[in-house]
């Protein structure tokens, strides 16, 4: 009949061919469990089997069963160290798993844009100005010769804060505090953020960015307006651009134009462009005079100077520039539209 002894020594032998074998915690914790789980571990089952010897046997069994014991445990703690410490063979690295992609980081494409049109007034001899945000109506509205009851005053094109204070609708505002503030001569753009009552569609967002520009100076006149925007655009886009003038209307700026550039896609050809729409033109800035009254308004006497002003939608640019057909893309966040402006 099988001994006690006999049984810890088959145990004995499997154990230390399963520990051989052990090449992972997983495989270690299963069989730490197989020999020392409480309730159907092979030594815990020993135990149990004293049980039935006789009460002069007990005492030199349990001895060798706590040897054994003693000795499972230290293997297992032994194991476990081993496993945990880096391996000195070679690098503690899985081979097999796929690599980890690292991507460039790029710029957004609105502050791409933002930033080439910056550089190309820079060298025109631009300053670059900014201003407050949240504006009040006079700095908004009144100062840029918006009748009290013009639309764009209304609640649902202006996002109010109060009766007097609200979130700027364009970027004019920074004109009128830096005509405030400096006497000309001014050659300056102001780009940032607008804020308007829209609910966002491929071509609306309530919130979007505009460069805006202002000349002023002695003998500034319709000519210098065109030079400017024409040079600019050729910058922008390239030398053999086509570009119109068509008269339009602002309560700020009188004579005033919208600026137009040949499709950038079609080139004037495609009657089923579908970012033109056939037209063959992209309206791409609207522009003007600035208008007697806002010189007034700031305490620039307009019988000794004269100037130019005008304004674009970076994201439309952008729109045009990239062929994305729909504004909201730009602030979904989702780096695979944003990466595909990456330059790597
Ligand atoms: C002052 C005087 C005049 C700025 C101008 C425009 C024409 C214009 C739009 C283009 C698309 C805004 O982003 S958009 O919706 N802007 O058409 N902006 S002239 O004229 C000024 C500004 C400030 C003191």
């Amino acid at each position: 009949m099988e001994t006690l002894k006999d049984k810890i020594q088959v145990l004995r032998d499997q154990f230390a061919q399963a520990v051989a074998e052990v090449r992972d915690q997983q495989a270690l914790q299963e069989l730490r469990n197989l020999y020392l789980s409480r309730k159907n571990g092979h030594l815990t089952r020993l135990f149990e089997s004293m049980k039935a010897l006789d009460p002069e046997q007990k005492p030199a069994a349990g001895q060798e069963l706590n040897a054994i014991k003693r000795h499972v445990q230290a293997e297992l703690d032994r194991l476990e160290n081993k496993l945990r410490a880096p391996s000195r063979s070679g690098p503690d690295i899985d081979l097999t798993l796929p690599g980890r992609v690292s991507y460039w980081g790029s710029p957004h494409p609105v502050l791409h844009i933002k930033e080439r049109i910056e550089q190309i007034f820079l060298r025109m001899g631009f300053s670059i100005e900014d201003g407050p945000e949240m504006e009040t109506d006079f700095y908004n509205f009144e100062a840029l010769n918006f009748p009290p009851h013009h639309p764009a005053r209304d609640d649902w094109d202006t996002l109010y804060i109060d009766d007097d204070l609200l979130l700027r609708t364009h970027t004019s505002p920074v004109q009128i505090r830096v005509m405030e503030k400096r006497k000309p001569p001014i050659r300056m753009i102001n780009p940032g953020k607008v804020f308007r009552k829209e609910t966002p569609d491929p071509t609306h967002l309530p919130m979007f960015f505009q460069v805006e520009g202002l000349v002023v100076d002695h003998g500034i006149t319709f000519a210098h307006l065109k030079g400017t925007l024409e040079c600019f655009l050729k910058a922008l886009y390239h030398e053999r651009i086509k570009i119109r003038f068509r008269p339009s209307f602002f309560p700020f700026t009188e004579p005033s134009a919208e600026v137009d550039i040949g499709c950038t896609v079609c080139n004037g050809g495609g009657e089923e462009c579908r970012v033109c729409k056939g037209t063959g033109w992209l309206e791409i800035l609207g522009a003007g005079m600035v208008d007697p009254q806002v010189f007034k308004n700031v305490n620039i006497d307009p019988e000794e100077y004269s100037g130019f002003a005008f304004g674009m939608g970076i994201e439309r640019t952008a729109m045009f520039s990239l062929q994305i057909p729909d504004l909201r893309y730009f602030y979904e966040n989702d780096l695979r539209f944003i990466r595909q402006f990456s330059k790597k």
